[in-house]
């Protein structure tokens, strides 16, 4: 083919070059074309998608089943890939000075920085990163902590932290998990870091952090600084929910387990992470004022089951003009952990061939927390099947946080009462009196998580630049969480704790800002949603259920995957071209509004 030759012919003209003295009309390779970065890119696209594919497949057999075996093929197959992108990104360079049409451009461009972690050129350098990660991924899903006689799994653990109220147990299970899942991973961790910023390095970026933050069609520090200027945006309001649930804990516990001042005991919040605190409403509702059902009650009540949680979903985007998941779907997913083997229990959502391949894998019970997940993982299917439409370097979101948020702006209307009413989880829909019931709940998943969102990186950032060194890793994560989200640990840490290694996404290498940006853009998607829906009420009481013209918007902005830079694609759906707090800040105004209130005389903050 063409691309083989000219391949052959660039190795030749280097080889040649590279003879010493010779003559300059000699030596030098003739300048690339336009026509040479087409053909190039029509060569990588090819090999990345076959390479892709077959990555994608040893991956899915590795988290659905972990044994030594498929922890081998992974590797070996994820190895392969990660070289093969790595060494394109690097051809990719030769085309920089090359006038060429701006879809080949962006091709170019996309290329360069589309691995996470790329491997460094020596010999047995991918091999050695690609066992790291397998490793450290394994060692975090196959962790077991012994409670009470019982060898527990984390998602039994999450289950129970849902409604567990004693603080001697959450503790317990708190500490537990953080003991048996990643004290050991803090050597291989520090080593994958020198690894990947070796490789990173190699392809023109300072570290790894910097190639993470170049994803987002601006340069990289300017993007750290906009991320900040977010931050800003919705601190205010955080702070008013942290006061107010922290009042409401130390009422419940007392002063000896939760003090009104100073930071909140993190295994208090309902959540292994303290991520989101939605599962501590009944402890924070007000006394007042009645939310007026319970999702999880109803969805049990009701007989539902995973399966049925993830087909409510699926209907869900039908009612907006989407075409259902595939029979394969329903053949191929894993919607409940099995009781034979280990997995990877972590949710995710799968596109193995880039046309109909769909698939999740996830370790539902009946919760409101897995209701809203399955619209989540049902989002990035979605997004993927509207996308393969494109060329193999276009498959992907606008950036990583639209891939988050397109399942996120359907879990806010999934959530909302009329429609839990229209498909007959609840009987009737709660008056106005419930608004601030439903947008405090709302607020304790939504608002909570935004520290956490934004920390998770700004850690991982510290420790690819260096700023922080293996012996301070721990420190630092503490420092962060102490900084953003006003968490404290339940008591002091062991010299040997890797608590950031308890976070699925540091052992797995999934970078996390796309979630910080997620929970702003899902808030702009909805503004935008409800204003061409025409809905005039409050805000939180909106949901484009069977809306299929807000639909056929929302697909045309997904089809256009990673094609054009995101703001683009933002204001294709919302006529906005920039991300904005404001919708978040407007949705829970009503609720910050009465948070002021409830907090007059307290002294909120924890510094
Ligand atoms: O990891 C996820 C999804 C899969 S992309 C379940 N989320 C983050 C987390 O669990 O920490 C969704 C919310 C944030
Ligand atoms: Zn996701």
């Amino acid at each position: 083919m063409r691309l083989r030759f000219l391949a052959a012919a660039a190795v030749a003209a280097l080889l040649t070059g590279a003879g010493i003295g010779m003559a300059a009309s000699q030596s030098t390779a003739p300048e690339p074309t336009e026509n040479d970065a087409k053909a190039f890119i029509a060569q990588v696209e090819h090999d990345l998608a076959r390479e892709d594919e077959y990555a994608s497949r040893a991956a899915w057999v590795q988290n659905t089943y972990i044994t030594v075996d498929t922890n081998w093929l992974n590797s070996r197959a994820s190895a392969e890939f990660n070289a093969m992108a790595v060494k394109f990104a690097k051809e990719a360079s030769r085309f920089d000075t090359v006038k060429t049409d701006p879809v080949t451009r962006r091709k170019l461009d996309l290329l360069k920085r589309m691995v996470v972690l790329p491997s460094p050129s020596r010999a047995g350098a991918a091999e050695e990163l690609a066992r790291l990660r397998t490793t450290l991924v394994t060692d975090y899903s196959t962790a077991k902590f012994t409670y009470k006689g019982k060898a527990l799994t984390l998602d039994d653990m999450e289950q129970m932290f849902r409604t567990l109220r004693d603080p001697v147990a959450t503790r317990t299970l708190w500490e537990g998990w953080r003991k048996v899942s990643s004290p050991q991973m803090k050597e291989p961790y520090s080593r994958l870091v020198t690894l990947a910023n070796e490789g990173s390095r190699e392809l023109g970026y300072r570290d790894t952090g910097a190639l993470w933050r170049s994803w987002y069609d601006m340069p990289p520090d300017k993007f750290a600084a906009r991320t900040d200027q977010l931050w800003s945006q919705v601190e205010p309001l955080y702070k008013d929910l942290h006061c107010y649930v922290r009042g409401k804990l130390s009422e419940k516990y007392g002063d000896a387990v939760q003090p009104k001042t100073g930071p909140i005991r993190a295994d208090l919040t309902g959540n292994m992470w303290a991520q989101e605190w939605g599962n501590i409403y009944d402890i924070v509702a007000p006394k007042n004022l009645s939310a007026g059902y319970d999702l999880t009650a109803a969805m049990k009540q009701h007989g539902y089951t995973p399966e049925k949680i993830v087909r409510t979903a699926d209907a869900w985007y039908q009612s907006i003009g989407f075409a259902p998941e595939p029979a394969t779907f329903w053949e191929r997913s894993q919607f409940t952990r099995p009781r034979d083997r280990d997995v990877v229990c972590h949710a995710s959502a799968w596109d193995l061939d880039a046309k109909d391949d769909l698939r999740i894998k996830v370790c539902f019970t009946v919760s409101a927390d897995d209701f809203f997940t399955a619209h989540h993982e049902l989002g990035h299917n979605m997004y993927q099947r509207a996308y393969s439409v494109q060329p193999y370097l276009f498959q992907g979101g606008a950036n990583d946080g639209f891939h988050e948020a397109i399942g996120d702006f359907a879990g806010l209307n999934a959530l909302t009462p009329g429609y839990l009413k229209a498909i007959g989880l609840i009987d009737h829909v709660p008056g106005p009196e419930a608004d601030i019931p439903y947008l405090l709940h709302m607020a304790l998943d939504k608002v909570a998580f935004l520290p956490f969102g934004l920390l998770v990186d700004k850690w991982r950032w510290e420790v690819f630049s260096g700023a922080v060194d293996p012996a301070h890793y721990n420190e630092a994560w503490w420092a962060l969480r102490k900084r953003y989200q006003g968490i404290t640990p339940p008591g002091p840490r062991p010299a040997n704790a890797f608590d950031p290694g308890a976070k699925f996404h540091i052992p797995n290498n999934t970078p996390y800002m796309r979630y910080f940006l997620a929970n702003l853009y899902e808030f702009q998607f909805y503004r935008a949603a409800c204003r061409q829906a025409g809905w005039t009420g409050p805000l939180n009481r909106c949901s484009i259920f069977r809306n299929r013209k807000v639909g056929e918007k929302f697909e045309a902005m997904m089809k256009m995957g990673a094609s054009k830079p995101w703001p683009e694609a933002l204001a294709a759906f919302t006529g906005e071209h920039d991300i904005d707090a404001e919708a978040l800040v407007e949705y829970f105004a009503p609720l910050d509004a009465w948070l002021k209130e409830q907090n007059k005389g307290q002294t909120c903050g924890w510094q």
